[in-house]
This record gives C-alpha cells, structure tokens and sequence, in this order.
C-alpha cells in the first residue's frame, strides 16, 4: 500500500453542548417548535443532501460551480501565492479541487470540520489528489479560534474558504459572529471567499426546496429518522407533511414539518404534543442583495473586494478582506 505523506491529522474538537437537551429544549413548551438544521447531516441526510444539490430545480450548487469554472482567471490573479487555504466546513471535494486548481502554488490545504470521520475522508482523498500540497485537517469548532490558530502557520498569507451558501443557515447575528471567528483565525489583510445565495424571484427559490423528485421533502423528513437513532424516540415522519416557502420580510426560505394528525410523541420521558397542522421549524436559509452581504461583512469588521455572479445572478461569490480585528 502506498503511504500517503503529505497530510496531518489534528483533532482539538470537544463537544460541551448537549444535543439532547438542545433537542428537547426546542420542542417542549413552545410557540414555534424547532430542530436545529445540523441533525439533518447524518449519513442518510447526507447522502439526500448529495442529491439535492444534482437536481434540476436546486440551482445553487450548479451556480455556484459555474462561477468557479468561469472565474478561474480572476482566482488566479486576485489571490496571493504561497497561501494556506483554509476551507471552513468540509463540503464535497469538488469546490475546493477547482479554487485549489485555479491558484498560484498553494501552500497547503486545512479543511477544518466538526464531523471528523468526514473530514478525515475528504481530507484524504484531496492529498491523494494533490501530491504536491500539504493537507492538515483540524477538526474542531469554529469558536475554538486560538486552539485553531496554534495549528496554522502565522506567517503565511490565508485565503479562507466558505462555500455553499452554508452562511444562510445562520440567522444575522449569528452570521455576524461566525464572520468574526472567521476573521480572527485569519488575521488583518487576508482573504475569505464566501459563497452566497442571492434574492430573486420567489418562484425560483420556492422551486429549489419543493423540488419535483420529492428528495428535499424526504430530506426534511429525515431530520426525524435522525433523532430516533441518537435518541431511541419514535417520531413517525408519516404523521408530517414538507413544507417549505420563502418568508419575505426575514428574506429567508423557511422548511417546516406541519403536523398531519394530532399526536404525541415521547422524547426520554416527556411527552411532545403536536395538533393538526402544528409544525416543526427546521431550517432557514436566508437569501442576500449584494448591497445587504456587504453591510453584514462591513459589521464583521471585513470589505467586500469583488463579487462574482454567475450569468443569472442567482448566486455570489464574495471576494471579502479581513480590515481589523
Ligand atoms: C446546505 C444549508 C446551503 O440552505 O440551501 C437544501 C441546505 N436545505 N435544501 C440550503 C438545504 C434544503 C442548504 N445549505
């Protein structure tokens, strides 16, 4: 067997919240009942999620490869060489291949993911791809930023990494915090590139998250197989239908489980009541105009330098430099 010799390992991650009592919290004794987005990834969730994004009517992940593939010029002569590139979140391998592909003499390659077994794959696979770079995957928590910081060689110029539109699952405030983190593992004068969903037409983006083929629904529904394996609950997702629409004055697209019949489930001894037509608020995605990411980056303490489209304009990639800390 061939031993692979340009990758590191580091794992700083140490979980402190209690997922079951998140869980529960979100569901017991509350208006809006809610899942938090992060229990759709579980193997099954992930490999729906893979779908998603190969659908017809799921534009973004095809937008955001088109920008990569037609932008390779702009990447090269924008960003600096002999960087390391710091990719936030460990997504499929095929967007960080083509910004790696499209830079001058990369330095090295640090995936940094919670998810280790993922990361660890991933992670593998891109030094196989790229004899030539050296891969350090870090799995940890984006917060544990001086942990995170010992790890990356200060002196070298960064170029951090955030595809995907995975910042549309935060809510502004927390958006602004993630920015922040981002920014301080970085450092004043180095570059994050961030992939963004951008607003348009109600109808399109309603389109992508009630997709023909049923898969987002099967998705949705998903999050609810996941907590009974963590968490040996019942919840039968036949008693939940998909629901999924753009709320516009949040400017976010909003999934929800609603309730088909009145019922009752047990989660570790507490009984979860849902009535007709009660619903389960599972995730946000929200949509940006340019002019609104570039306020929320001017609040992170970070400038917009470019922003790339692609012919549409459904979806950007922001070009953002850190100012000060
Ligand atoms: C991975 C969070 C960017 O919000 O579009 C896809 C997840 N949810 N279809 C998104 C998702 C429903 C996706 N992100």
């Amino acid at each position: 067997m061939k031993v692979i010799e340009n990758i590191s390992y580091h794992n700083i991650y140490s979980s402190t919240k209690n997922d079951k009592s998140e869980v529960l919290n979100g569901l017991l004794n509350r208006q809006q009942k809610k899942i938090s987005s992060k229990f759709f990834y579980d193997e099954t969730g992930s490999i729906l999620f893979d779908k998603i994004t190969k659908l017809k009517d799921y534009y973004p992940t095809q937008k955001e490869m088109e920008i990569l593939d037609d932008n390779r010029q702009e990447f090269y002569d924008y960003l600096p060489s002999n960087s390391s590139v710091i990719e936030f979140g460990s997504g499929s391998n095929k967007k960080i291949k083509r910004l790696i592909k499209s830079l001058k003499k990369p330095f090295e390659y640090i995936p940094i993911d919670i998810s280790k077994d993922f990361l660890f794959k991933n992670a593998l696979h891109s030094a196989k791809y790229f004899p030539n770079l050296k891969v350090k995957a870090i799995c940890a928590d984006f917060n544990q930023i001086k942990s995170i910081k010992k790890l990356i060689d200060s002196k070298k110029k960064k170029i951090g990494f955030f595809p995907g539109s995975t910042i549309g699952n935060y809510c502004p405030s927390d958006a602004k915090e993630l920015l922040q983190n981002f920014s301080n593992i970085l450092g004043p004068n180095n570059h994050l590139i961030v992939g963004v969903d951008l607003k348009k037409d109600k109808s399109i983006i309603e389109r992508a998250y009630n997709d023909s083929e049923g898969v987002t629904e099967l998705f949705n529904k998903n999050i609810l197989n996941g907590l009974n394996k963590k968490f040996n609950t019942s919840f039968d997702s036949n008693n939940f239908n998909h629901k999924a629409f753009f709320n516009n004055e949040k400017s976010r697209v909003e999934m929800h489980l609603v309730s088909n019949k009145e019922h009752s489930v047990d989660f570790i001894n507490n009984p979860i009541t849902f009535k007709i037509g009660e619903s389960i608020h599972t995730e946000n995605s929200y949509k940006y105009s340019v002019e609104n990411f570039k306020k929320l980056a001017e609040s992170a303490q970070m400038e917009i330098k470019k922003v790339l489209k692609d012919k549409k304009s459904f979806f950007g990639i922001f070009f953002l430099k850190v100012t000060s800390i």
